[in-house]
């Protein structure tokens, strides 16, 4: 007889709170009853209310149209976006990051731009930046793990950049690297992926103007965990594809290979779009657990951006795609 066993691979990610944020909602708990204070129903209690004594603020940064207003949601918390982390050069669980970034030498720090362009080089960070003007995005960010985040980042858009550097006809593809420092990055020691942690988008997916380079959050520069001095955002696809630290940008013909398709291809492909109707092997994509909040909320198709990129994929099978 067939009996159905629930085995852990069944529970998605999300399921399992960390240790760090766990820690913290006790702390706030504690706060919350000695200032009197009410937990709002339907929600646990953020992780930690935001507090004083972070990075220095980012001079002269402007307002975009994505702004917390128009999308009508809660800001995640300073604590949970710096403390619930992906970036597994500082290892696998979630706090590590925060734990193991801290002397992550950002500066001087320089990119290389590489491939079909105009304009190769390697270029300072701060010349790679200048150019152009810092704008805040509120974007919405869903881990393949099925809980997401409303973050605050600070940031210029890519389309700005790429067209800065002048891809010639044949650069169908844009290639992105992570930092390969096994000194400074510990968790690159152990072969959990294949290092440098590698990305890629085509290059209509990477000119399109909610894909951005962020520098920082919160109105502040951002911090080693969350991939300082510069990484991706692109919101309308799961945050893995958002690559951090980033040293290259290559232009090319060809579709990049990928550090999570390369290690499952089954479970990762080249697109990653938001979809909550193409489950991952292993769990379900359709909800989702918004970080601070008890209950899961459904998934929205491309994470709510839609009407900014579906056209990118018309006519595309999106579960071959996936
Ligand atoms: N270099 C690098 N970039 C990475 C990762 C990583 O492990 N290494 N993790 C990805 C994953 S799975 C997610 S969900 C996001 C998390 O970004 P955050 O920690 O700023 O929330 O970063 C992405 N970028
Ligand atoms: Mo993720």
């Amino acid at each position: 007889m067939l009996i159905k066993i629930a085995k852990p691979s069944d529970v998605a990610p999300s399921e399992i709170t960390p240790r760090s944020l766990y820690l913290d909602r006790r702390r706030f708990l504690k706060t919350a009853a000695v200032a009197g204070a009410g937990v709002v129903l339907g929600s646990i209690a953020p992780p930690m209310p935001a507090h004083a004594a972070r990075g220095p603020q980012l001079p002269g940064v402007i307002k975009s149209k994505w702004t917390q207003e128009s999308l009508g949601e809660k800001l995640t918390d300073y604590d949970a976006i710096t403390k619930y982390n992906n970036f597994y050069e500082f290892g696998t669980d979630k706090d590590d990051p925060a734990r193991n970034s801290g002397a992550l030498k950002t500066r001087p720090w320089s990119i290389a731009v590489e491939g079909a362009v105009e304009k190769p080089g390697t270029y300072d960070l701060e010349d790679f930046i200048k150019p152009h003007a810092l704008e805040e995005r509120v974007y919405r960010l869903r881990c393949v793990e099925a809980w997401s985040m409303v973050v605050p980042w600070v940031g210029i858009p890519l389309a700005q950049v790429i067209k800065r550097f002048g891809p010639r006809a044949d650069a169908k593809y844009v290639a992105f690297e992570t930092l390969l420092d096994p000194k400074q990055m510990p968790g690159q020691n152990r072969r959990v992926l294949k290092w440098p942690y590698k990305e890629g988008l085509r290059i209509d997916e990477a000119m399109n103007p909610l894909a951005i380079f962020a520098v920082g959050l919160y109105g502040e520069t951002l911090p080693n965990q969350n991939g300082a001095p510069i990484r991706l955002v692109t919101p309308w696809k799961y945050g893995f594809k958002s690559i951090k630290s980033i040293v290259t940008m290559r232009f090319q013909p060809d579709e990049p290979p990928t550090s999570w398709n390369e290690a499952a291809p089954r479970e990762y492909g080249f697109y990653s779009n938001v979809n909550p109707t193409v489950d991952h092997p292993r769990w379900s994509q359709a909800k989702e657990r918004r970080i601070g909040d008890f209950l899961k909320r459904p998934t929205l198709m491309f994470n709510g951006y839609a009407d900014e990129v579906a056209h990118l994929y018309a006519g595309m099978d999106m579960r071959k795609n996936y």
